[in-house]
């Protein structure tokens, strides 16, 4: 084996040896399985995770779960952080899923976009809040089928901007749009594509976390979906787009950078699901702390470091949307 080879394969997330971090078993009420959290660093340097919780019907709502180190001690609210609303907001009929949390230094509040799922099938909603205890819902502001939705962190010029992934016949690619206000969204982008065949990120993408803003550009990680004969196998890829034009990407890795390997990733409700919808950044300012939901059962924590995966793009990376065997 090379030592190209060698250098290619280390892994870019380590996984914590406590994983999984929290399951079932930690929740202070009966519920079915805890998995996909948003995450983030509250003022006081508390790691807050906004944990999808799904209940003994199947139905999901979030729940709100504080560490001071952010792998152990979790408090965990004693009741449902956050109901869906189905009396006020009927999309949430069927549940609310996968929250990503961005903090807006402009409104001084957090922005969770999340999924609700309605009778007319998965829509992006928003809701904002200061403390996790209070929120106000915005409603749907992306319709069925769309999900996989966060904000960015401040406006581009001088819009908000949300990358989202709605469903077509033709594939699942990431969007992004942009708002004066939050409500309103248009000047839709095409921002990243899946691709065809055999690749493992073929017909089926999405975002993971928000993204994470670096000097070089918007780090994205992004899950990718393999449909196999046995089901579907979820990984994750990186990419890189432009500060003030997130639609443009500079850099995207052909292969995966972290897929289902350890038990509690392999075997769940759903097999073969890595699903990482939160990250905080430690005090170093390079180290990621990944929050991902591992087969739909459990919520597990994996470490990166931003220096080494803007190496890895450098080495492996593409700049050209289109490639000849993309097509
Ligand atoms: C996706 C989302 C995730 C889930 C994954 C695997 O479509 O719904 O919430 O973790 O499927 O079941």
């Amino acid at each position: 084996m090379s030592v190209a080879t060698i250098i290619r394969h280390e892994p870019l997330l380590l996984r914590h040896p406590a994983n999984p971090i929290l399951s079932a078993k930690d929740w202070p009420y009966s519920i079915n399985s805890v998995f996909n959290a948003g995450a983030t660093l509250l003022a006081d340097g508390t790691t807050l995770l906004l944990c999808r919780v799904e209940d003994r019907r199947g139905l999901s709502h979030l729940c709100a779960a504080r560490s001071r180190n952010g792998v152990d001690g979790w408090q965990i609210d004693s009741e449902p952080t956050l109901m869906p609303s189905p009396a006020e907001y009927p999309e949430e009929l069927w549940g609310i899923e996968d929250p990503r949390i961005t903090f807006v230094p402009e409104l001084q509040q957090y922005v969770i976009a999340y999924t609700s799922y309605s009778r007319g099938g998965p829509g992006v909603s928003l809701a904002l809040t200061k403390d996790f205890r209070s929120f106000e819902r915005y409603g749907v502001v992306m319709p069925a089928d769309d999900k996989d939705a966060a904000l960015l962190p401040r406006r581009i010029d001088g819009c908000w901007a949300l990358i989202h992934r709605p469903m077509t016949p033709l594939g699942s690619h990431m969007w992004i749009s942009y708002s004066p206000d939050l409500r309103y969204w248009g000047r839709h982008r095409l921002m990243l594509e899946a691709r065809r065949g055999a690749w493992w990120d073929a017909n089926k993408i999405g975002l993971s976390p928000p993204p994470i803003e670096t000097a070089r550009g918007w780090l994205v990680f992004y899950h990718g979906v393999r449909h196999t004969p046995s089901g579907c196998l979820y990984r994750l890829g990186l990419a890189l787009f432009e500060l003030e034009n997130p639609a443009k990407c500079l850099l995207r890795g052909d292969s995966w950078i972290f897929g289902p390997e350890a038990e509690y990733e392999r075997h769940g409700d759903v097999d073969d699901v890595v699903f990482p919808c939160g990250y905080t950044m430690a005090p170093d300012g390079d180290t990621i702390n990944l929050y991902y939901g591992a087969a739909d059962c459990s919520i597990a924590l994996a470490r990166a470091s931003v220096r080494s995966l803007h190496d890895w793009l450098d080495a492996n990376g593409c700049c050209n949307r289109r490639r000849a065997q993309d097509a």
